[in-house]
């Protein structure tokens, strides 16, 4: 299945769009055929039981531009109105998929704190991008080590802390886009060369392991996890993240 050109992709007046923005029928989500950053908005997809598709780029290269930033994810809406609209960059694509299936809490201070925790959960992943992934092949392995010492303590300390302080230990609005990318990031980090030291690490905190299984238990996320189509993605992470620098993306599709 191919997808729209998207080079320019904001309307001229939002004013025509904007119902059947909010009346979505349909959607295509393109992303690499790893889980990564396109982890998140898959899930939500497949708890909303969307009626959605995995489109992963043919050739990437050629294909970059027909993107509105020349990055994936994107996403392709189609609206009750017989339009097609495009969304990109990971969180705002989240986000926008989180408030169709009620995951965005239920009131405006609620929205904003789940969004907090999304936040500082996809800064997690981006830190051990940035310290682990992104580095020559001979500094990883002290990269790893920095990110476990900083970072991930950091984060874990402050999550447990403030899990904790909501007495459940999982985030009071039942599941939410924080807890549903909390899992996603744990989960990744998981699928990393060595990874499942980081796993044994995370899962001494009694509050992220709760959120992990609260969110493999919802029984629309774990039968998306346990599909072909997810385990494949899995196989995918695993052999890009074992040589990140050493191929690109395209040429692992
Ligand atoms: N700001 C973007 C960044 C997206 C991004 O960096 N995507 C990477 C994959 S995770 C990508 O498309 N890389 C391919 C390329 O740069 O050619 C977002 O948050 O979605």
């Amino acid at each position: 299945m191919s997808f729209s050109d998207a080079t320019t992709f904001v309307p001229a007046s939002t004013a025509g769009v904007a119902d059947s923005f909010e009346s979505p029928v349909s959607f295509k989500l393109l992303y690499f055929p790893i889980h990564s950053n396109g982890a998140t908005s898959r899930e939500i997809l497949s708890y909303g039981q969307a009626q959605w598709t995995n489109l992963i780029p043919k050739d990437w290269d050629r294909e970059k531009t027909r993107t509105p930033f020349h990055v994936l994810p994107v996403l392709y809406i189609a609206t009750s109105l017989g339009k097609e609209l495009i969304l990109s960059e990971a969180g705002v694509i989240e986000q926008y998929l989180s408030k169709q299936w009620g995951l965005l809490g239920d009131n405006e201070y609620e929205e904003h704190l789940i969004k907090v925790f999304h936040s500082s959960s996809a800064s997690l992943q981006n830190s051990h991008a940035s310290s682990a992934v992104w580095v020559a092949p001979e500094t990883r392995a002290a990269g790893v080590a920095a990110f476990r010492e900083g970072a991930l303590r950091t984060w874990m300390e402050s999550h447990e802390k403030h899990l904790m302080a909501n007495g459940n230990m999982v985030t009071t609005w039942a599941i939410s886009l924080a807890d549903i990318k909390t899992a996603n990031v744990i989960d990744h980090l998981g699928l990393q060369p060595g990874g499942q030291q980081l796993i044994h690490l995370i899962m001494r905190s009694p509050a992220l392991r709760k959120v992990h299984a609260t969110v493999a238990q919802s029984p629309r996320i774990a039968a998306w996890r346990a599909s072909q189509e997810y385990l494949l993605l899995s196989k995918g992470t695993r052999a890009f993240f074992a040589d990140p620098t050493g191929m690109t993306i395209k040429s692992r599709v």
